[in-house]
């Protein structure tokens, strides 16, 4: 497109030109004759951060003399992608970076390709908080991301015979252009050791922590680039290190081997994402990573406070809000509680009140096997004085809340003390979070009131206003400007070049959704995202896909509740019919899937071998004539998702109701112009109240369905019984049809479904997904009908932009105002 900031307009690409083989001169040190792929790339995004860098100072100092606000977004996980094109957008430098660069000789798309994703997430979290600093800098709004600088991030996936093989990630192993080395903030924490009590001569009682470990935070700064020329905030990842202060002793006494065995234990902290997306393990260095990533960032922040305002504690509440992402930044709140009585000497009320002030919690999840907790036993070993603090927090609550709204009821203090009582007590995080925090949001209107009615209702009774909702939303930056360049530029001439800021005016869209050449105009986009997709997919699988079919996708994680697998009892129904009547009239579909299955999550990586098997078998019958085509992508990641979203005509969004808290790649994939076929849970329920009914195949049991089906009692077998269809496709699973003399291959998926008691109602969803699938095929036969309802995703979802869900929390939970920087 052709807008540029006003800010860098001037920079044309003779002077990035220029840039660049300075670059590649004085920072490569290597020269235009022999430079590789990767110094081109490495030279343009040093010439990149020329202005970055620019931008971050500028921020800084206007933050620091402001003495603004700040909110501090702490999570675990960043889900960043690739960061060149996104920069080069945002700083509106994108067109001349590809002019100077081909006049280089140089295609830009290639030198994009030279960069590794920063994959330090598992998927929908990670990248809401990287959707979300994305939205921050574009507002002016003072925020810093804290998370931990994984050395490795979510694994690759490679398919060996159609299995899932994970291998290690390794985004930084000749070093990240983005990031920057801060030695002059590192951190010092603890872990481990005991407490001791103690009286000063007042008599006054103190806990003295004696650590049993020190280890050193090192920060490293990823600049967030604002969309033009707006703030340049900075995203503060730690990296784990053993303390030299600490080694010295083992050291100079002849320990240097020890002393580097605790370096490699030091280190091992921030070496690997933990895989597992809603399952929770308990392990223990995953509470240290925790911890460790959580006290760095809160010394950094009363750091950066007290040269402000001293020891005046009085107006930090005023200054800091820390946003948790999940619970599983939740010992923040002892942890600040901590630095304030025992470093502070600050009185407990006044403390409390500070923390109470100053954190705010989001909840992502109400899977039972995803909601944190720690034992007591563990939690003592690493953290002593954390779980006094808790104790003494949670005696209080009880005390003095519980107590007194439900006076002498063991059954409710049971319920909701932090302390789960039991054979191992438990440190309930969820508790622990809403008790320390001033708000407590879900992420779509629906989910915010399950957490209300279902998890956390006797906290609503005590605290109604500390309950709201923040419908997510997505950064239409990356996810239509920069991944879907044609319709963008469409977008620009027929509506004005302001949506990618103020994407409501994507409503403008629908005054041309009834204009044949407009129609004509969207649809051939779409059938040129879909060629350039079709050469991935002939690429990265082999299997050769007709653009003229209805690209039908699902990317997420792998999951029983996302049901991969009733898209795939769907695909065999299909098949089956097409072998039972040669004719069968069907417009011909690529079923296309992304999706990695946590390492240790049997049943998904099941799933994900069914359907490689299937597609093995479908793609090579030739009974079928092509009217079907499944591709499982490997290694689905942020940078394949920019690639297959803007191909999307159905988007796949079928979790069980009441299950997928939100969702974020349905708002991408309509956003996209594709149309969903999804159930009334999470955001698909906003989206279809946006686009209207027209425009979206909505099908299955209802939340309240749902509920009231489990209370009848849910009885599997009878749909398997019932529906001869479901029955044959069940039993075909266990034959060795897909997996020629080995019969049982596949039969995980129908013991799961039927002597599993199919825990997500798969079966009774069935009648009501293949008709909703039936639907989108009448649909498509009417090519004018179809652009149309395209159109009018794409029109309707301006609310899913990550900016208004971004003032939403500015609204309803940070309080903060915008500083201009110019
Ligand atoms: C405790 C641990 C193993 C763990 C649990 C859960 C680690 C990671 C998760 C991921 C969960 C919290 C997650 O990603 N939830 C997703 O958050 C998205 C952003 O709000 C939602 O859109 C999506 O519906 C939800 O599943």
């Amino acid at each position: 497109s052709s807008s540029s900031t006003p800010a860098t307009a001037s920079l044309n690409a003779e002077q990035l030109k220029e840039r660049i083989i300075r670059h590649l001169h004085a920072t490569l040190g290597t020269d235009i004759n022999k430079a590789s792929p990767q110094a081109w790339w490495r030279a343009t995004c040093a010439a990149i951060n020329e202005s970055v860098f620019d931008g971050l100072r500028t921020t800084q100092r206007e933050h620091y003399q402001q003495d603004t606000r700040a909110v501090h977004y702490f999570s675990l996980e960043y889900l960043m992608g690739r960061l060149f094109s996104n920069n080069l957008h945002n700083l509106g430098l994108y067109q001349s970076a590809k002019q100077a660069l081909a006049e280089l000789g140089h295609d830009i798309a290639d030198l994009e390709d030279q960069e590794e994703d920063m994959a330090l997430g598992n998927g929908g979290l990670g990248r809401l908080a990287a959707c979300f600093i994305d939205s921050l800098a574009t507002m002016n709004l003072p925020a810093v991301g804290y998370g931990i600088h994984y050395e490795h991030g979510l694994f690759q996936q490679e398919f060996q015979a159609g299995r899932q093989i994970e291998r290690p990630d390794s985004w930084r192993e000749y070093g990240n252009p983005w990031e920057i080395c801060r030695p002059e903030s590192v951190q010092e924490i603890s872990v481990y050791g005991y407490v001791e009590t103690v009286y000063d001569l007042q008599g006054r009682m103190k806990k003295v922590w004696h650590p049993g470990r020190i280890i050193k935070g090192v920060p490293w700064d990823i600049p967030v680039v604002g969309y033009h020329g707006s703030s340049v905030n900075v995203l503060r990842l730690w990296e784990s290190r053993a303390s030299d202060f600490f080694n010295w002793d083992v050291f100079n006494s002849g320990g240097y081997v020890d002393a580097s065995r605790e370096n490699i234990e030091a280190e091992t902290i921030s070496k690997v994402l933990y895989p597992n997306d809603e399952t929770e393990a308990g392990k223990e260095l995953r509470l240290i990573q925790q911890y460790f990533f959580c006290s760095c960032s809160l010394k950094d922040i009363i750091r950066r406070y007290k040269r402000a305002h001293g020891d005046d504690w009085s107006k930090f509440p005023e200054q800091v809000v820390i946003q948790l992402n999940d619970t599983h930044p939740a010992v923040a709140i002892p942890e600040l509680m901590r630095i304030l009585v025992d470093r502070a000497d600050m009185h407990w009320d006044e403390a409390w009140g500070i923390c109470q002030q100053v954190f705010a919690y989001t909840n992502h999840t109400l899977l039972p096997e995803a909601l944190e907790s720690w034992s007591v036993r563990m939690f003592e070993k690493v953290l002593p004085r954390h779980l006094e603090i808790i104790y003494e927090i949670n005696r209080r609550f009880l005390l003095e809340q519980v107590d007194v709204r439900w006076p002498g009821d063991n059954d409710k203090k049971r319920k909701l003390s932090i302390i789960e009582e039991g054979h191992e007590p438990m440190v309930r995080m969820g508790h622990l979070s809403v008790v320390g925090s001033f708000r407590v949001n879900g992420v779509a209107e629906v989910h915010s009131k399950l957490v209300q009615s279902d998890l956390f209702p006797e906290m609503v009774a005590l605290w109604p206003e500390k309950f709201t909702n923040v419908t997510n939303g997505v950064t239409p930056r990356r996810w239509l400007k920069a991944c879907n360049p044609r319709l963008s530029s469409m977008l620009d001439r027929l509506i004005g070049s302001d949506w990618p800021t103020d994407l409501k005016q994507l409503s403008k869209l629908a005054a041309h959704a009834d204009d044949p050449k407009v129609q004509d105009d969207f649809m051939a986009i779409k059938q040129q995202n879909k060629a350039d997709l079709a050469k991935v997919i002939q690429d990265l699988t082999g299997v050769a896909v007709d653009p003229a079919a209805i690209f039908d996708i699902q990317i997420k994680r792998l999951h029983e509740y996302k049901r991969q697998h009733l898209n795939l009892l769907h695909i065999l129904a299909l098949y089956r019919r097409i072998l039972q009547n040669p004719d069968y009239d069907m417009v011909p579909r690529v079923f296309i899937f992304g999706a990695k299955a946590a390492p240790g999550y049997k049943l998904a990586k099941e799933i994900i071998y069914a359907i490689n098997k299937v597609a093995e078998k479908i793609n090579h019958d030739k009974r079928v004539k092509d009217r079907i085509k499944v591709v499982f992508m490997p290694n689905y990641r942020v940078t394949l998702a920019e690639k297959m979203i803007p191909a999307a005509d159905v988007s796949e969004q079928i979790s069980t109701a009441g299950k997928e808290a939100s969702g974020t790649g349905n708002m991408k994939l309509a956003l996209n112009g594709a149309i969903t076929v999804g159930t009334l849970d999470g955001a698909n329920i906003e989206i279809a109240e946006e686009v209207g009914e027209d425009n979206i195949a909505i099908f299955g049991l209802t939340v309240d369905e749902v509920k009231a089906l489990r209370q009848s009692g849910y009885h599997s077998r009878d749909y398997y019984h019932n529906n001869p269809e479901i029955k044959a496709i069940l039993d075909w699973l266990e034959t060795d049809y897909f997996t020629p003399g080995k019969p049982g291959e596949l039969a995980a998926i129908k013991h799961s479904l039927l002597e599993g008691g199919d825990p997500y109602l798969v079966l009774a969803d069935f009648e009501g997904y293949q008709a909703a699938q039936q639907q989108i095929d009448g649909w498509y036969r009417d090519k004018a009908g179809w652009a149309k309802k395209a159109m009018m995703n794409t029109a309707c979802v301006g609310k899913f932009t990550s900016d208004r869900s971004i003032q939403d929390y500015v609204d309803r939970v940070w309080q903060l105002t915008p500083c201009k920087v110019d």
